[in-house]
């Protein structure tokens, strides 16, 4: 049986290169059901993964076959859950069994720049049959991801990432189960396997790769999310697509919103009922069971207008958990050592994002040297992060900033683009400060932030971990197609 597949993002999209292997039309929304993560680790001990290519039943039982294969850890998709205690010490040995060199990324964690997986810039690359090992405290409690630096656009989208979650010292009181939902979206053939085209130039100077079936934990099946009545979830929800943006609706129910990019925020309800995850980021969600025994309540993707399915369905076993969910007030998380940037002090700086489809470019300096439009797009660039364009897979640039280790610094990041971008910064996290000049209100501590078309926002962070680090979009493909920099930290 072949696995269902989504409506595509729009018949322009349709038009291009790498969506032409299929057809779009006429079938169904895909539903997935999420299994837990398998769970590794723990503290104190070394946790090895290999980077191995393997074979995924994405679909599911009972439409297993045909199976697809992927890059993955351990060659499974998503790759283990890693699981510590907020304090641990984190050691990960990785080794490298795929075709091509690789790193590994720790993605939103505060680590030493040694630690950080940048090819070139903070380690050198893991060549094949080769091993690194990376060894770091697990500073801040939260929902975290890992994946490659390297040619990220193809290694994350083959299955190449993981969750990690560092709990809290105490865990918080009245949450009955933790439930880990990996989001990624695929695009297969009709054969189940992964379609070429990594990296497509028209694709990456728009939307980047969209894909055309979405999974939960790996996988897509018709079964529904297991739930009683009367729970309390604590759901955690990472996007490891290279370029979808997730936009989720609970049916029926209201999830609060209690961190985000791991770091804890004011307890609040997502704008208009919709939880938005953009490539990269993560939400934690308290999720009350509220339905009767024997209930079940889509959960669906409304992001993309037109293009809402429904991305799986919450199923209430006929044994209520007890009648009610608790009444206890939804716990406000406890902080993490972040440290608070000064506002009246901050230095500010302004960035601006530039480039892309339906808009004017003349050129960028890339490399330090001037090339116009045409050649930049003979070299697959086509977005700007202050007027430069980092080469395609070059890590090693001339910083955009010099930041002073410990100075506060305010950044005004301008989005002059028609396509959303989710900006991600190594080694910090940052407060969003404003969006479009009006002050946020929950108190938000991220480490990738989306920036609608044409909109801005202010963060700020204290430049307090020393290095160069990758600051760029999360669309994978913009980012390989030059939305990237590096600020300095000295
Ligand atoms: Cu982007």
């Amino acid at each position: 049986m072949p696995i269902s597949r989504l409506p595509m993002l729009g018949r322009r999209f349709l038009m291009l290169g790498g969506a032409a292997a299929f057809s779009a039309t006429g079938l169904r929304p895909v539903p997935a059901v999420a299994r837990a993560a398998d769970s590794a680790v723990s503290g104190g001990s070394t946790i090895r993964l290999i980077a191995r290519p393997g074979r995924a039943a994405l679909a599911g039982p009972p439409h297993s076959e045909p199976e697809t294969t992927v890059w993955g850890y351990d060659g499974r998709v998503p790759g283990p859950e890693i699981r510590v205690r907020q304090g641990e010490r984190l050691r990960v040995v990785l080794e490298n069994r795929l075709p091509e060199e690789t790193t590994i990324h720790w993605h939103g964690l505060r680590v030493p720049n040694a630690m950080d997986g940048v090819p070139h810039l903070t380690q050198p690359p893991i060549a094949p049959g080769e091993s690194f090992a990376y060894e770091f405290d697990a500073t801040d409690a939260g929902t975290y991801w890992y994946h490659p630096h390297v040619r990220s656009f193809e290694q994350v989208e083959r299955g190449l990432y993981g969750p990690l979650v560092i709990e809290e010292r105490e865990l918080p009181r009245t949450i009955d189960r933790d439930v880990t939902w990996v989001l990624d979206d695929w695009r297969l053939l009709e054969d189940a396997q992964i379609a070429g085209g990594f990296g497509n130039a028209m694709e990456a100077g728009m939307t980047g790769r969209v894909g055309n079936t979405v999974t939960v934990n790996g996988r897509v099946t018709d079964g529904g999310f297991a739930v009683r009545s009367g729970e309390r979830l604590r759901l955690r929800l990472v996007n490891a697509a290279n370029a979808r943006i997730f936009g989720l609706v609970f049916e029926g129910h209201e999830p609060v919103v209690v961190a985000l990019d791991g770091q804890p925020v004011t307890p609040h309800a997502p704008e208009d009922g919709r939880v938005v995850v953009g490539p990269g980021m993560r939400v934690d969600l308290v999720l009350d069971m509220t339905g009767r025994p024997g209930a079940r309540a889509r959960v669906l993707d409304t992001y993309y207008a037109k293009l809402e399915y429904r991305l799986l369905e919450i199923a209430y076993g006929a044994e209520p958990l007890r009648d009610r969910p608790p009444t206890a007030p939804i716990p406000t998380l406890p902080a993490n050592p972040v440290p608070e940037p000064n506002l009246a002090r901050a230095e500010r700086h302004a960035v601006v994002l530039g480039g892309g489809m339906m808009n004017h470019l003349e050129g960028a300096l890339v490399d330090g040297r001037w090339l116009d439009a045409r050649e930049m797009m003979r070299r697959g660039l086509i977005w700007t992060v202050n007027g430069t364009a980092a080469a395609p897979g070059v890590h090693v640039h001339e910083p955009l900033a010099v930041l002073r280790r410990g100075a506060s610094y305010l950044l005004e990041i301008r989005n002059e683009t028609a396509w959303p971008h989710p900006m991600h910064l190594h080694g910090h996290s940052f407060r969003v400060i404003a969006r479009n000049g009006v002050p946020t209100r929950h108190r938000e501590w991220q480490d990738t932030v989306l920036i609608p078309r044409r909109e801005s926002v202010e963060i700020a962070f204290v430049a307090d971990n020393p290095g160069d680090w990758m600051f760029h979009c999360h669309v994978l493909e913009h980012q390989a197609a030059g939305m990237m920099g590096l600020v300095r930290v000295a």
